[in-house]
């Protein structure tokens, strides 16, 4: 069980919740005397930076945005006096990829993983009515012991360098939002919720964790704010007549209120938007609230011009209206959980998202991506002697991102890994961890996958079985016989599907990447690869294959926008393989897709 509390930041009646997010002031540790220095009471320079967002493309010169070490983020806080007697907390949304705080020169917390929230517990230290300094000494290397993969070199001057193992570029610093959090002593911690629809009634299945022995009281409230029903107690049922279900892109949202009390006494208050549906696979079926549904959409990143990596509220909002343009109903959090933002966003537009935890990059090779979708093999990756250190490492982030989203309707599927080198015989093990894991911390016992890339064939990957539907990466028709072979690569990719389709494993199979880098400026008749042209052919053969295999349930385009990625030779600044340009706008693939999805009907193939 997680040391503190992930709910979402919230002002109610008992809890405060304020923004710290605007200009901090910034250092890079060049020398590697931060903690010697003692940084931790002051950071030296003049310089600042906005939070949220990532610290490297602001800058003009290189060694700056290729800075790999400890960044320094201060600011001062007053602490109101009215917080005096509460439990008092900061909150990061994400600090890419470990940080350690101290306030007023005191360590209070330290967090592994870049893209989940982490409290700092600051009751017994803040001082309140008065101004107190926060720094936060962020490190953005990367290794093997953590999540996503890489090494971090050392260049001939002394200067580090990372090398992901994945395709984006690592953007780091605090990348979303900071709060400063006061809750009451005696609170509410967390909540379990699961749901069954009998009829026209449903049934919330519920379990209130909480600190203290306050008594627990819920009421429940339709999208006008009218009251529909109560119920009392630390765990049980809440039953809701004439239920209105939340559907795909036809969302519903009760509020869930919950209450501690102490006889007539008000001691900690909470609410969340809850949407009552069920999400279940059966057969080759994916189902939502029993009826059949056929995912289209994404893979996407969180990854836009001028704040990067960092939350931006527009470029969210550009997003969804672009996906509705479209005709998606869906995505997937590729390559790490998103901002708690963007759920909230999908739980009030009715989209289905498939959340993954930051596990990319799991391949004995620099260039995974790559290989992977050449179909280079490799197996010794999970042979490694950093492998149990990693393991505990992606453990914490899959119960922190379990913890954090699975009250969201729109999360209907957990991804576990993303690309792995399942064709390590130690990779079972592994893998069969984490699957248990998930489940024993979802009460909703979500469907849990991950994503597979071409190795990971039915005679090749040790672990596919252990998925509750099986989610494909696959690029034929670029990495695999690109250009003037697209026939042969039409015909390998069916190949293969007839192999999946041979063992019978009767679940539902998934694209969730395949695509084409695709330069806008270039436009070429008869196509070549990298032409606007030639994404639109290559797609048109990719979907004939999907809609000649009923089992295929879902397709999501790799990618939605335009990203950066790390310098290289098969990157033209940047990974291009977006329906969307990075500033939103359509390719003509968008086209050809909005055509094809907005005539898809929901059960297709059902
Ligand atoms: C897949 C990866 C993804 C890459 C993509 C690509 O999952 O992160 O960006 O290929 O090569 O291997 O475009």
């Amino acid at each position: 069980m997680l040391e503190y509390s992930l709910l979402y930041p919230l002002n109610t009646e008992t809890r405060t919740a304020l923004k710290l997010d605007g200009m901090w002031r910034f250092a890079l540790d060049w020398k590697n005397e931060g903690d010697e220095k003692n940084w931790k009471n002051h950071i030296p320079g003049h310089d600042t930076i906005p939070v949220p967002a990532s610290f490297q493309d602001f800058y003009t010169d290189k060694k700056i945005r290729e800075f790999a070490g400890d960044m320094w983020y201060e600011t001062d806080v007053l602490v109101p006096d009215y917080m005096k007697g509460s439990s008092v907390y900061l909150r990061f949304g994400a600090a890419t990829h470990r940080a350690t705080v101290y306030l007023n020169g005191e360590e209070v917390a330290y967090h592994e993983g870049g893209f989940l929230p982490f409290l700092a517990d600051i009751t017994d230290k803040a001082k309140f009515g008065e101004s107190n300094r926060v720094v936060v000494k962020i490190n953005n290397e990367l290794n093997e012991t953590n999540i996503p993969c890489g090494l971090t070199v050392t260049l001939s001057d002394g200067r580090k360098m990372v090398k992901p193992y994945f395709d984006f570029y690592n953007y780091s610093g605090l990348q979303r939002s900071v709060y400063l959090l006061s809750t009451p002593e005696n609170s509410i911690e967390d909540i379990d919720l699961s749901y069954s629809v009998n009829g026209k009634d449903a049934s919330i299945d519920y379990e209130v964790r909480v600190k203290g022995d306050d008594d627990v009281k819920l009421s429940l409230y339709d999208e006008e704010g009218h009251f529909v029903t109560e119920a009392k107690g630390r765990k049980g049922i809440i039953i809701v007549p004439d239920a209105k279900l939340w559907q795909v892109r036809a969302s519903y949202l009760y509020t869930l209120k919950i209450s501690l009390v102490r006889g007539n006494q008000l001691i900690d208050s909470y609410q969340m938007p809850i949407g009552i549906r069920e999400v279940r696979i059966n057969g080759e079926n994916i189902l939502i609230n029993g009826s059949p549904v056929y995912m289209k959409g994404f893979g996407k990143h969180e990854d836009s011009d001028i704040v990067w990596r960092g939350f931006n509220i527009g470029v969210m909002k550009r997003d969804f209206e672009l996906m509705k343009w479209i005709g998606a109903n869906s995505f997937r959090t590729s390559h790490y959980p998103y901002d708690e933002e963007i759920y909230r966003m999908a739980d009030r537009e009715g989209f289905l998202i498939i959340d993954e935890v930051p596990a990319v990059g799991l391949f004995e090779s620099l260039a995974n991506f790559f290989d992977a979708g050449t179909g280079k093999g490799a197996k010794s990756f999970f042979s490694k002697p950093t492998i149990p250190q990693l393991l505990k490492a992606h453990m914490r982030a899959l119960e922190e991102m379990i913890v954090r989203d699975k009250n969201h309707p729109s999360v209907i599927a957990w991804s576990i890994l993303n690309e792995p080198e399942s064709t390590d015989a130690n990779s079972l093990p592994y893998f069969t961890a984490l699957f248990e894991k998930a489940h024993e911390l979802d009460k909703q016992k979500r469907p849990r996958t991950f994503a597979m890339e071409v190795n990971s064939s039915p005679t090749k990957c040790h672990c596919y079985k252990l998925c509750d539907f099986i989610a494909l990466n696959r690029y034929y028709g670029w990495y695999i016989l690109g250009g003037n072979e697209i026939d042969e690569a039409e015909n390998k990719f069916r190949a293969e599907m007839d192999e999946w389709k041979a063992l019978h494993l009767g679940k539902p199979f998934i694209f969730s990447e395949y695509g084409a880098d695709t330069l806008p400026s270039e436009h070429k008749l008869p196509s070549v690869m990298w032409s606007q042209e030639y994404q639109v052919e290559m797609l048109e053969m990719l979907h004939r294959v999907f809609d000649s295999y009923d089992f295929v349930k879902g397709e999501q385009v790799w990618a939605f926008a335009d990203f950066q990625t790390t310098d290289g030779l098969m990157r033209v600044n940047g990974n291009k393989k977006g329906i969307f340009t990075r500033q939103r706008q359509p390719k003509d693939a968008a086209f050809l897709l909005r055509k094809r999805w907005t005539n898809l009907p929901l059960n297709y193939k059902c």
